[in-house]
């Protein structure tokens, strides 16, 4: 993205809606149809005593990191499945903010495992890709009855109401 319309601010107010909405501490443009380098989180979210704190994320970039992590994951884009994924443990992170301004993050903990999980979504990657050959095959029906709609969810997006649904 080099510029950010108001459409995209509607956009950003609307996935942190959804995001909210399920429960969830971060959601990618993409998971919502957008293809746009574009992702939203609040990890504040997973703790009550935490005040809500969102953020919006614009073409991020992992510039250092460190370490290595098992963390369990889950994903609104593959309800019910969570399993224990490997990643680095601390990263840090170049992007713009909602006023394009270039920002620098440092993130360990939650925090970095919720980005690097919201930076696979933008280039199509899900948390199951990391996983073994052996614990893919396990899932593989229960992926696919995801992949054919057989899954209720009960969450919904919430939309742009001014804009026609494309
Ligand atoms: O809400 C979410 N929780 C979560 C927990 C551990 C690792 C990653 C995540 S992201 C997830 C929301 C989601 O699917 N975002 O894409
Ligand atoms: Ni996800």
């Amino acid at each position: 993205m080099t510029e950010v319309t108001d459409d995209d601010i509607t956009l950003i107010q609307d996935m942190l809606e959804t995001m909210h909405e399920a429960c969830g501490i971060g959601l990618a443009a993409t998971q919502v149809g957008v293809l746009k380098q574009l992702l939203v989180l609040d990890i504040s979210a997973a703790d009550d005593n935490e005040p809500p704190k969102p953020m919006a994320i614009i073409n991020p970039e992992i510039i250092e990191e460190e370490g290595e992590l098992e963390m369990e994951e889950g994903c609104l884009s593959i309800p019910d499945i969570r399993e224990t994924v490997t990643r680095p443990e601390t990263i840090r992170i170049r992007y713009n903010d909602a006023s394009m301004r270039v920002q620098e993050l440092e993130a360990d903990g939650l925090l970095a495992r919720v980005i690097q999980h919201e930076m696979d979504h933008l280039n199509g990657v899900l948390f199951v890709d990391h996983l073994s050959a052996a614990k893919r095959t396990f899932l593989r029906n229960r992926l696919r009855k995801i992949t054919k709609g057989e899954i209720d969810i009960d969450y919904d997006f919430v939309v742009d109401k001014k804009k026609p649904r494309r």
